[in-house]
This record gives structure tokens, C-alpha cells and sequence, in this order.
């Protein structure tokens, strides 16, 4: 238990760091090297300073640890977050975007291809591609090997769109079969959501699976003509939540395509949930 919590909450982390250093003074043979141990990590503060912190610390680890208890037992990845987005798992009902996959790598949190992103990392690295433009939005997740990049005034919004995305929009693309990717997501009402995809370039189909189990299709519906003409596929799909709570959604697409974001729409909430 204790070891699995400081997995997810590295010691770097000051409420995991002082959790730990509780556990250490609590596991001590002695006094002198309870002492010891409390003065090399915390200093002289006082001994109920330090026991309350602790508490207060554990009791912290503990509900979100529990929180967590939902996502299958091997799943070591982690939700999104960086300097600019700390709001935590995206929320269900409501909009899941595709370029926030879950931390934890190749195998992990996603399968790419190659371990190149072609756009943060390639093309918009360009004349033409990141000029004026915020470097955390040219550049977003470029280390990552999973393809994105966003939507730009002179490739997407130059045109007439059958669905015109907002500027900036961060998107993956370079797709290629067999790809997937990560989303720990909360689900706030259990039940039967529609999705919407807001997506460019050629008719497709992309699945999701829930908690490691096959849960949903979607058709993406018309060829859009270029992969920087958007369209909004509208109840692409139909999903199921059986439960509410923090759970893993992957999505799984193929070549051809640009997709933005996922729309969940409850459409016929569950009589009952649980987590
Ligand atoms: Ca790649």
C-alpha cells in the first residue's frame, strides 16, 4: 500500500515527502534514531508540528489513493498535467481533448509509431509553422512520441470548415493504425453519453475501450477533403459508463485523420451507480 502510494506520489511531492518521513520517524528502532532521522529530513520543528503534518499528509494520500481505486491494478499511468493544465482527469459529462493523454509513456499512456513527434516536435519547428504563436502551444508535449500540433490561422481557418475549430486548438494527427491513447477520466453521472468528434480528413472508424474492456465505435461520417478542413462527427458513437468515478478511457484510431476533441453528452443517466 505504501509503496504503491509513493509510486504515484514521488517523494518530490512535499505532502508524499513528509508522509514518508513520518513513516520513517514511526519505523525507527529507537529514540536517538527517531531523532535522527526527524532532524536530517524536517529540522527542529516541533514533534506535534511534525505528527500533524503527517496526519494531515496521510489522510491526504489515503483519499486519493482511494480515489484511484477504480483504474485496473496494472495501470501506471497517470492524468495529464503540466505548468498551464492542472485541473486533473478531464470530467465526464463533457469535453475529453485528445492532445491531454495521460502521463507514463510509450506503452503506457499511449502507442505511437515512432518516437518523433511530426508536429511539435518537426513541423513546427518551421518557417511558417510557430512565428507569433506561444511556445508552450507551437511546441505542446514535443518530447512526446504521440504527433500533435494545433490549429492554425493559415492551414485551418483560411477556409470555409464544415465545423470551424477555435484557434489554438491542440490536435493529434500523423496517425497511424494500430495507435492508441490513454485518458483517466471522471465520470460524474453513470450512463449512456453520445460522443462527438471534432475531426479532419477522411471517413474512419475509431473505437474506445473502458477499463481495459471494448466499449464504443464511432463514424467519423464524410471525407472533409483535406486534414485541415474539421468537421463535427455528431453522435459518432454511443458509450456506457456503468459507474461514476476516476476510470481509464483509451481510445484507439487508424491513419487518415486529425482529431481534436470528444464530446460526452449524457443522454439516458443510469438509475444507479457506484463506485
Ligand atoms: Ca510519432
Amino acid at each position: 500500500m505504501v509503496l504503491a502510494m509513493q509510486r504515484r506520489f514521488p517523494l518530490d511531492n512535499p505532502v508524499s515527502g513528509y508522509h514518508a518521513v513520518f513513516l520513517a520517524v514511526a519505523g525507527a528502532p529507537n529514540a536517538i534514531a527517531r531523532k535522527t532521522i526527524w532532524r536530517k529530513h524536517v529540522g527542529r520543528v516541533s514533534r506535534s508540528v511534525l505528527i500533524a503534518t503527517s496526519l494531515v499528509a496521510g489522510l491526504a494520500l489515503t483519499a486519493c489513493s482511494s480515489r484511484y481505486s477504480n483504474l485496473p491494478a496494472t495501470y501506471k499511468g497517470r492524468p495529464f498535467e503540466d505548468s498551464h493544465y492542472m485541473a486533473g482527469p478531464q470530467v465526464i459529462p463533457g469535453r475529453v481533448q485528445a492532445a491531454y493523454f495521460d502521463l507514463g509513456g510509450e506503452g503506457v499512456a499511449y502507442h505511437d509509431t515512432d518516437k518523433v513527434n511530426h508536429g511539435s516536435g518537426e513541423l513546427n519547428h518551421q518557417k511558417g509553422h510557430f512565428e507569433g504563436i506561444d511556445p508552450y502551444i507551437s511546441h505542446f508535449r514535443e518530447a512526446y512520441d504521440v504527433d500533435l500540433s494545433y490549429v492554425k490561422q493559415s492551414a485551418d481557418l483560411s477556409h470555409t470548415n464544415y465545423y470551424t475549430p477555435e484557434k489554438n486548438q491542440f490536435y493529434i494527427g500523423w496517425e497511424e493504425d494500430n495507435e492508441w491513447c490513454n485518458y483517466t477520466v471522471d465520470v460524474k453521472k453513470a450512463g449512456t453519453y453520445r460522443i462527438n468528434i471534432l475531426y479532419g480528413n477522411t471517413t474512419n472508424t475509431i473505437r474506445f475501450s473502458l477499463n481495459n474492456e471494448p466499449a464504443c465505435e464511432c463514424k467519423l461520417p464524410m471525407h472533409t477533403g483535406s486534414y485541415h478542413i474539421w468537421n463535427l462527427a455528431a453522435a459518432a458513437g454511443r458509450i456506457t459508463f456503468y459507474r461514476t468515478g476516476i476510470q481509464l478511457l483509451t481510445l484507439h484510431y487508424n491513419k487518415g485523420n486529425n482529431l481534436a476533441w470528444f464530446d460526452f453528452i449524457l443522454e439516458n443517466a443510469a438509475t444507479t451507480s457506484s463506485r
